[in-house]
């Protein structure tokens, strides 16, 4: 496949297991030496409405509760990274949502083990990084 160019930005949020367990800087380095550019950041604890706002694509679901309570539970980083197709990299780097099938090498597969608490969120595509940017920097 053609190795196309195309400098994107995305959205990642360091979750409260992250803040709790200090792997903030191990992570964010993963980045950095990747060859990304923070150029965002902020750490925050996100209120519930926040949450909701955030994950509502989820709401009904089975672990919506508890994804909101361990998302609201401690101070998460929110940060902009800039790159080279850095939406479909970035979400490379973290593995499967569930830790548990997370390869060994990726985000979640070296420091996770269960959800809710699996380590790091990125956005899925171009649209829902421009969408959780918005909510997060842009007001
Ligand atoms: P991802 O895009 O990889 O963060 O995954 P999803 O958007 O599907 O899920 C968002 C969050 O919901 C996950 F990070 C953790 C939580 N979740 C669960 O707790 N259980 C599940 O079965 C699926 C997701």
């Amino acid at each position: 496949m053609a190795c196309e160019n195309e400098v994107q930005k995305t959205f990642v949020a360091l979750k409260p297991d992250t803040v709790e367990r200090k792997l903030v800087g191990r992570i964010i380095q993963r980045f950095e030496d990747r060859g990304f550019e923070i150029v965002e950041m902020r750490m925050l604890t996100l209120t519930p409405e926040l949450a909701e706002e955030y994950y509502g694509e989820h709401k009904g679901k089975e672990f919506y509760e508890r994804l909101i309570n361990f998302m609201t539970s401690g101070r998460i980083v929110a940060m902009v990274i800039k790159g080279e197709r850095a939406v479909s990299t970035v979400r490379k780097m973290l593995g499967n949502t569930c830790p548990c099938e997370a390869e060994p090498g990726t985000i979640r597969g070296d420091f996770g083990l269960y959800t809710p608490a699996n380590i790091i969120h990125a956005s899925d595509s171009v649209e829902s990084a421009e969408r959780e940017i918005n909510l997060f920097f842009g007001r």
